[in-house]
């Protein structure tokens, strides 16, 4: 099991100014800090980071919100990172989520929901090496 996950705070949550509460949650529930950025893709940047979803109908949209202003990506760890952070952040659509999650707190929709999470140890990983070099990291 590793104990690292890959977050972004969306751009509905840092436009909001919501960023630095939901650094705080994160940070009190356990996780540390291990690369941060606050960085703004461009289409074709989202367009590679979500290629996963491609054929599916909400990838326009997707793309287009996760351009459209800026994002904080980061490396968290804790044991059993992966599971405990999407515990932590909630449902994708945030009116499943549970009361105190982050997404049921931040979060409007399902399209526009606050917070990514890694959802396996393997795509934290790719998904950590997508954003930070080895000296960004430690
Ligand atoms: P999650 O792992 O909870 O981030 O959710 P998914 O990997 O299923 O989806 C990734 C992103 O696609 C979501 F964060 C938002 C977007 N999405 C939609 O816009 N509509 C959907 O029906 C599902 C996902």
């Amino acid at each position: 099991m590793s104990n690292r996950t890959f977050t972004m705070i969306k751009p509905d949550a840092t436009s909001k100014g919501d960023t630095g509460a939901i650094l705080d949650q994160i940070i009190k529930a356990g996780f540390s800090i291990k690369a941060l950025k606050w960085i703004k893709l461009t289409k074709e940047q989202a367009g590679e980071f979500y290629a996963i979803h491609k054929e599916r109908a909400f990838y326009g949209e997707l793309v287009e919100f996760m351009s459209s202003g800026p994002i904080i990506a980061a490396i968290l760890e804790k044991e059993n990172a992966v599971a405990d952070f999407r515990k932590l952040i909630g449902a994708t659509n945030p009116a499943l989520a549970e009361e105190g999650t982050i997404r049921k707190k931040f979060a409007a929709s399902i399209g526009e929901n606050a917070v990514h999470g890694s959802d396996s140890d393997e795509n934290a990983m790719i998904e950590g090496d997508f954003f930070f070099s080895k000296l960004e990291r430690f």
